[in-house]
């Protein structure tokens, strides 16, 4: 079968400043939570290393641009890290040098007929706002709107495709959860109120953005994990499922796209004793301003049952797994390394619930990949790293892709996790996801992978047999 996807589709990767950057004392850049979290518990992070030893995209971009260029890139996605334009909240004084780099960033990439795509938040709460409670204060939603309007004043006349946040709720998760993210608490009331104040920050951008007129447009990257109750005719399962989704999908989702939180999920919080502060001017920027277009991140999906082992819920300690069990499926396909399910239809019943559910919002994908351990095992005698199994993946997921295209899905892309091989948050350099491997030992030096090369023929034919 031929899978030949729309004219203009965006083909590409990405990627983000606190993970691809590095720090460059003496640039400007300020503290951020993962820079200050290295310091004080530098054992938390794989193998000691941190987020001052990523791949060093801050001196080497310009390389980085032509490897996307001959790995057939026509987009690509990164990250305006926060506390390198504005290091000092207080004055709100932007860093020349950062200017200076971002601004070569979007020219580089558009002298080489790559379109930009911006994110504004990755993870990476500049420590001065952390210092105030980070997304828990209502004031650094303020001053998350400025840092937005600064950016789309500086840099808006040639990014076309803006988006306010990557995964919303995993600061949720990582931060107030499961210790995956600094603080590092478990509140889950304190987890309720920061993501509220993330689809508000959200909203205001958006606001911000379009009054503007600027000519382009703005979405939200979510990352999407279709949840599947593990038995369709139980009807405690199907419940559970549904919660489930709607804790970790559409609490973002509904306000997003359709500019209110879902009315069971604010039931269950209110049961929950869970509320967070919210004012009606607020909800009401939440209800007027939703997103031009969606990027979609998957991975994985969720597989719930009902809870089989009741649980004392106790106040703020208590956890959504209360409320459920995770079903560990029989049989399921698993990426062992990073211990995530590969589920290719997952990101079609993704697709199919945006176009049923949403009003068939515009989207692409945004991330999919796959994190290996150890790739070193597979470079051959010209020092290549085939990695088959990389292109498998992609190939098996653009599939479900394509199928629901055909179907009426108004899907405009898709980038891969990753260009280069990342650092990634706790899990620094364990598992490698790009199309280009960097050698931490050898100046950060990058070679094209086997799925490199297969995806400039991919992204030249717009789709493969
Ligand atoms: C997404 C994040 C990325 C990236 C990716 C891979 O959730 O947006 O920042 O890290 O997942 O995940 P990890 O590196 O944790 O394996």
């Amino acid at each position: 079968m031929n899978y030949q996807f729309p004219e203009g589709f965006w083909w590409g990767s990405a990627a983000s400043g606190p993970q691809t950057e590095g720090v460059f004392e003496g640039d400007g850049k300020a503290q951020n939570i993962w820079d200050f979290w290295y310091e004080e518990k530098p054992e938390k992070f794989f193998n000691g290393v941190g987020p001052d030893k990523t791949s060093r995209f801050y001196k080497k971009y310009q390389e980085d641009i032509q490897l996307m260029k001959e790995t057939g890139h026509n987009s690509f996605r990164t990250s305006i890290q926060w506390s390198r334009l504005i290091p000092d909240p207080e004055t709100g004084a932007v860093n020349p040098k950062a200017v200076a780099f971002y601004n070569d960033v979007i020219d580089g990439l558009l002298a080489n007929r790559i379109e930009p795509f911006f994110n504004l938040y990755h993870f990476d709460m500049p420590m001065t706002m952390q210092e105030k409670g980070g997304w828990l204060n209502r004031e650094v939603v303020d001053q998350y709107v400025f840092y937005a309007k600064t950016c789309f004043e500086l840099f808006g006349d040639r990014v076309k495709k803006w988006f306010t946040h990557n995964e919303p709720i995993v600061p949720v998760e990582g931060g107030y959860l499961y210790g995956w993210h600094y603080p590092d608490e478990v509140n889950l009331k304190h987890g309720v109120q920061v993501a509220y104040h993330e689809a508000l920050a959200s909203a205001k951008a958006i606001e911000v953005y379009h009054s503007m007129d600027l000519d382009g447009e703005i979405g939200i990257v979510l990352n999407l994990t279709p949840t599947y109750p593990r038995d369709e005719q139980n009807k405690a399962d199907v419940e559970a499922a549904r919660l489930v989704d709607g804790l970790f999908n559409r609490s973002f989702l509904d306000p997003a796209v359709k500019g209110h939180f879902p009315e069971d999920i604010v039931n269950w919080v209110k049961e929950n004793d869970l509320m967070p502060v919210t004012t009606p001017e607020d909800l009401k920027t939440i209800a007027e301003n939703t997103i031009d277009l969606l990027g979609v991140n998957y991975y994985q999906p969720r597989r719930v049952k009902t809870k089989e082992s009741p649980v004392e819920i106790a106040g703020n300690t208590i956890l959504p797994e209360d409320f459920y069990d995770v079903y560990d499926m029989p049989g399921k396909k698993m990426n062992p390394y990073r211990g995530w399910e590969i589920y290719e239809k997952g990101i079609y019943d993704t697709l199919v619930n945006l176009k049923e559910n949403y009003g068939n919002i515009r989207c692409y994908i945004s991330e999919n990949g796959m994190g290996v351990e150890g790739e070193e095992r597979f470079v051959n005698a010209e020092g290549m790293i085939e990695d088959d199994y990389r292109i498998e993946f992609v190939t098996d997921h653009l599939k479900w892709v394509h199928q629901a295209i055909q179907e009426g899905s108004q899907v405009q892309g898709y980038h891969m996790w990753t260009c280069m091989d990342n650092w990634s948050w706790l899990n620094a350099y364990k598992n490698r996801y790009g199309f280009i491997a960097v050698d931490l030992d050898n100046e950060a030096k990058r070679t094209i992978k086997k799925s490199g090369y297969w995806f400039k023929a991919l992204t030249e034919n717009n789709g493969f047999n």
